[in-house]
């Protein structure tokens, strides 16, 4: 029993550093730990400035409403294939406090 007990304070850190991980990093993934997986359509290619500009629907695990905006992706390569008009599906995490995204591919 004395065992059991002194090994407790370790379990407690080890799950909240777990936790503190997921929230940093995995901020925009719904609780089932898949990113969501959200549809729009391009509107605006900048591959030098990696940067894509998206009609989105709703991203309901970072509660914001369907809009067009900017988004930077984590990699150029990413936009190599994309032009404006073409309909997408795409993923974000929050990193360092902005929306990177992470996919991004043609709508079948
Ligand atoms: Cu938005």
């Amino acid at each position: 029993m004395k065992k059991f007990l002194g090994a407790r304070p370790h379990l407690t850190v080890f799950v909240a550093a777990l936790l503190s991980l997921a929230a940093s990093t995995h901020a925009a993934s719904p609780a089932d730990g898949k990113p969501e997986v959200v549809k729009a359509e391009v509107v605006k290619v900048d591959t030098g400035r990696s940067k894509v500009t998206l009609k989105h629907a709703a991203i309901k695990s970072i509660k914001m409403a369907a809009m067009t905006m900017p988004f930077k992706v984590k990699d150029a390569a990413m936009l190599e294939a994309l032009k404006a008009g073409d309909k997408v599906i795409f993923s974000v995490a929050l990193v360092d406090d902005e929306l990177v995204v992470t996919h991004i591919q043609a709508a079948k």
